[in-house]
């Protein structure tokens, strides 16, 4: 089985209808990253950042998987492949798609977590800073979320399945936020192919053995296709 490590960003679920955080109409344009994804800017205001994702899980609620999303899980079910999607992305498009082997690194709007007791459940549609925890009861609920500053989840697997990887395929990512953005350097000095599919050239671009530019609804499936197409 060739073995494939895909990490995903927020490219691959733009045209799922859900915004990215550096596009002119992103994110971070109406949103300091200090206020709404820092442990400091929770403890400042929680309310402020559960308002932030509630609106992030309602419209993830709503948005659908698209081609890419869906071209991805259709790889994954192929007996040739051993697909690992590392995913930046706090929706659920992916398992939503059919894909079964996705680690998110950066946590999703559908989890809590106690941050006194460490207990995690799933998200209430609606979440406030007077929600209390269901384990200890004390109200210090937040998103499942990983803020800046904070230790990504699940890196050692994700650092093996690289370096054990026949081929590192980087999707709809700007290659701007560490660990993530590291991992194509990571692949390259284990000796792993790798592979750029995003809308642009991303911050690294020079760093792959490969890129292709277009939208991931048009050149994801393009690709699978012409993987699966392979004897
Ligand atoms: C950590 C959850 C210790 C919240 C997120 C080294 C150097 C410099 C800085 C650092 C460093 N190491 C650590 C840092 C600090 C920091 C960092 O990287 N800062 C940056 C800003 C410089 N990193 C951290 O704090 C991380 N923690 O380092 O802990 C540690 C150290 C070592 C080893 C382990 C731990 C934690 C970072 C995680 C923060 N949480 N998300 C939330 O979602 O609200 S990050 C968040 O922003 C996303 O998850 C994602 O990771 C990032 C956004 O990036 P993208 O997904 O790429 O989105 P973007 O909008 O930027 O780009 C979209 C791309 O898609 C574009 O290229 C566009 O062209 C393309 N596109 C658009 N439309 C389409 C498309 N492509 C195809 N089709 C389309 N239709």
């Amino acid at each position: 089985m060739a073995k494939i490590v895909i990490l995903t960003g927020a490219g691959i679920s733009a045209e799922s209808g859900i915004r990215t955080f550096r596009a002119s109409d992103g994110l971070w344009e109406e949103h300091r990253i200090d206020d709404v994804a820092t442990p400091e800017g929770f403890s400042r205001d929680p309310a402020l950042v559960h308002e932030f994702y509630n609106a992030r899980r309602a419209a993830a609620r709503v948005a659908q998987p698209n081609a890419a999303h869906l071209a991805l899980a259709e790889l994954e079910a192929d007996a040739r492949y051993d697909v690992l999607i590392v995913t930046q992305n706090v929706d659920d498009l992916h398992e939503r798609a059919g894909s079964q082997n996705v680690i998110h690194m950066h946590g999703s709007l559908f989890g809590a977590l106690c941050h006194a007791c460490g207990h995690r459940w799933p998200a209430p549609e609606v979440m406030t800073a007077t929600d209390s925890c269901p384990a200890c009861r004390r109200t210090a609920t937040r998103p499942d979320i990983v803020w800046f500053g904070e230790m990504p989840y699940q890196m050692e697997r994700i650092v093996a399945a690289l370096e054990d990887a026949d081929l590192f395929v980087s999707i709809g990512t700007s290659g701007n936020v560490y660990p993530a953005a590291g991992f194509v350097q990571g692949a390259t000095e284990a000796g792993v192919e790798t592979l750029e599919l995003n809308l642009e050239p991303s911050t690294g671009t020079q760093l792959f053995d490969t890129s292709h530019h277009g939208p991931a609804t048009q050149i994801v499936p393009q690709w699978v296709r012409e993987r699966l197409a392979r004897a």
